[in-house]
């Protein structure tokens, strides 16, 4: 990495504590700071590390997101750890005399491509040159967070209890709790991190799947659930999105003597069917493919998969079509699906 105008290089070894120098560097105590992010466990606990590395060393701070946050974990997150988040259209750019973004990088999205960076900090892939006063990009970083863990001990900060807890939980996340592309440096910034976070906070936000307004779709798959041989199956109506589906057919796998979860819905203009399995000599893309393949789009992992069936395709044919999914499910071998299927208009596509 180089002063003024640097590009990202990838595969270098950069010590932090070089880096930091660099970027402390940039700021002045009049410098008012706009950090743009997609907000996501990563980035947010990314944007609290950089403020708290501003701290006293310019004049604000203030982390404005483009998305909108769904997700009930990223909700409870930025509510529990007060991260004072702001609109990105709700703020007027010219207000901030440097702009930096975390967690993903200029191309990302429009929203975001927009402003010249005074600084990019990032781990995902380089696939096309980011330009900056100041770029540290490190693809292999299982995430931001962790390089953020980095910059702060290089500083001699001890990050505060929610500050620890978000970058913990985003460590969790952007691993997929060390399943995915889990590092050395990822665990050891965890290590760090772990006494001083706070495990009540942590918890909380991991468990909040989802809002109350779930809860009558749950009582509707309860009622309607059919258990045959540790397959489980049931049919929801109408959601309000896929999620549901997945929320529910999640929840069934949760009981041991289930070995199979199949849950369909109507979302939208689709027939939606979530399945899941306990990954142990089975194969829940391959099942999707060869039931529903013929009537619209199947596929999906071993132990996942989900297939959408526009709703024209079945026609008046929706209640067969239920009571024959249901039957596949359930037989042991596989009766295969006897439906109109001349009148159906799908083709088989491949997820
Ligand atoms: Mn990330």
């Amino acid at each position: 990495m180089t002063t003024g105008k640097s590009r990202a290089q990838p595969g270098k070894a950069r010590p932090i504590s070089h880096s930091l120098g660099k970027l402390l560097g940039l700021f002045s105590p009049k410098d008012r700071i706009l950090v743009t992010i997609d907000a996501d466990p990563d980035s947010m606990a990314s944007a609290m590390a950089l403020k708290r590395l501003l701290w006293r060393r310019v004049h604000k701070v203030a982390i404005a997101h483009f998305n909108e946050i769904r997700r009930f974990d990223n909700r409870t997150m930025a509510r529990l750890l007060k991260i004072p988040l702001v609109k990105l259209n709700k703020i007027d750019s010219q207000d901030f005399s440097k702009i930096l973004l975390v967690d993903g990088q200029p191309h990302h999205d429009e929203s975001l491509a927009k402003f010249k960076y005074d600084a990019v900090i990032d781990h995902h892939p380089i696939v096309m040159p980011v330009e900056a006063s100041f770029v540290d990009i490190r693809p292999e970083y299982g995430a931001t967070a962790t390089i953020m863990t980095e910059y702060l001990r290089a500083a001699q900060i001890r990050p505060a209890k929610s500050l620890a807890t978000a970058l913990v939980y985003a460590i969790r996340s952007d691993t997929r709790n060390f399943e995915a592309g889990a590092l050395e440096k990822d665990v050891n910034a965890f290590h760090f991190l772990f006494p001083y976070a706070n495990m009540h906070l942590l918890s909380r936000i991991e468990t909040a799947e989802m809002g109350l307004e779930e809860l009558p779709h749950f009582q509707q798959a309860l009622e309607n659930r059919r258990l045959r041989k540790g397959k489980i199956f049931s049919y929801l109506g109408r959601v309000r999105s896929h999620d549901t589906l997945v929320l529910v057919a999640d929840f069934f796998m949760k009981c041991h003597e289930v070995t199979w979860s199949v849950v369909f819905g109507i979302d939208r203009k689709n027939l939606v069917v979530v399945i899941r399995n306990d990954g142990l000599r089975k194969n829940a893309g391959a099942l999707a493919s060869k039931a529903f393949g013929a009537f619209g789009t199947a596929g999906g992992h071993r132990a996942m998969a989900r297939a959408e069936i526009p709703l024209v395709n079945l026609e008046d044919h929706l209640k067969d079509f239920l009571e024959a999914g249901k039957r596949y499910f359930e037989s042991e071998e596989g009766i295969g699906f006897r439906l109109g299927c001349s009148r159906t208009k799908g083709q088989r596509v491949r997820e």
